[in-house]
């Protein structure tokens, strides 16, 4: 396999790249670097694809984003000679990426519209979604201010913060227990998501469910930012989110407690009564409708 192929699908695997948008994009830029590199016959294309297209599902289960991103380049993929197949998946690639960034940006700018002047958000990881409609609604001019949280045992919330302070936005960085603690100066919390299944139901960041509890006891609106290709059509067909669990050397040397045992699932699921809207790149909506949502992104094609 290509080296930089490789190093994109360990970067992904050991979490130097990630974010569900994120991934998604390094798995379009890996096929596209494979299709322009790619030396050999037509029926080695083929089988090497889809080596490569095995090889990258493999690296992190949960976010669909990902699965969603190979299946949209190489699904499409268009011609009957070895160059236009090459072509046909550099595009698709392309094609992906550029529409992932869109989606961010448009995500952003109706979110923003959704934060009131004077606001105190709370966000939870680090959300590449979410953090646009907070940047977005600051650079609008409103005054806003951010808890986030610093999310053990990766601590992604250091880098939610340190892009708030940079963007000039006031943030507060709290552990994750203060969160009821912290909900009453609450006005909204908005977190991304790494899949959505077809019960409205979002799976984010471990913890993300406790914080949407805690909202709702307090009646704080709850907002998710997702592209619609974080939307699960595997879910449609029965289908269960697998819940990623890495080791237990992210949480503690286990060698140090002896006798006792770790888990470290990394994601969980917050049920749709918890959640107010999902923004989206195509409009606001509930997450009722997810189903709806997941028939337009059935295009992208599903592994049965
Ligand atoms: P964007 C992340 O997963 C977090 O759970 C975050 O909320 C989600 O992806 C969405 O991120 P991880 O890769 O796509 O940190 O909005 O495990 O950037």
């Amino acid at each position: 396999m290509h080296p930089r192929v490789v190093e994109i699908g360990e970067g992904i695997r050991e979490m130097k790249i990630r974010g569900a948008g994120r991934i998604a994009r390094a798995a379009a830029e890996a096929l596209k670097v494979f299709a322009e590199n790619f030396q050999g016959t037509r029926e080695d294309f083929t089988r090497e694809l889809e080596e490569v297209k095995k090889y990258l599902l493999s690296t992190r289960p949960t976010a669909v984003s990902l699965r969603n991103a190979v299946y949209y380049v190489i699904n499409r993929m268009e011609g009957d000679t070895l160059d236009s197949m090459r072509e046909s998946v550099v595009q698709n690639a392309e094609n992906f990426i550029a529409m992932s960034h869109e989606a961010v940006k448009r995500i952003g700018k109706f979110g923003a519209e959704r934060i009131r002047d004077g606001s105190t958000i709370l966000t939870h990881c680090n959300s590449s979604a979410a953090l646009e409609v907070i940047i977005q609604a600051h650079r609008s001019g409103k005054e806003i201010k951010v808890f986030n949280t610093e999310t053990r045992p990766w601590l992604q919330g250091h880098i939610t913060s340190r892009i708030l302070a940079k963007e000039g936005v006031d943030v507060t960085m709290i552990v994750d227990s203060a969160v009821r603690y912290f909900m009453r100066d609450i006005d909204i919390v908005i977190v991304g998501a790494d899949t959505i299944a077809s019960n409205g139901a979002v799976i984010n960041k471990i913890g993300t469910s406790q914080i949407a509890l805690v909202a709702h006891e307090a009646r704080v609106p709850f907002m998710v930012a997702a592209e619609t290709y974080k939307f699960s059509p595997e879910t449609v067909i029965g289908k269960l989110v697998e819940i990623e669990e890495r080791p237990a050397e992210e949480i503690a040397d286990p060698s140090e407690f002896p006798g006792v045992k770790f888990r470290n699932p990394v994601f969980d699921a917050t049920p749709p009564e918890y959640i107010d809207a999902i923004i989206t790149e195509i409009g606001i909506i509930s997450p009722y409708i997810a189903y709806q949502i997941i028939k337009e992104v059935m295009q992208f094609g599903v592994e049965s």
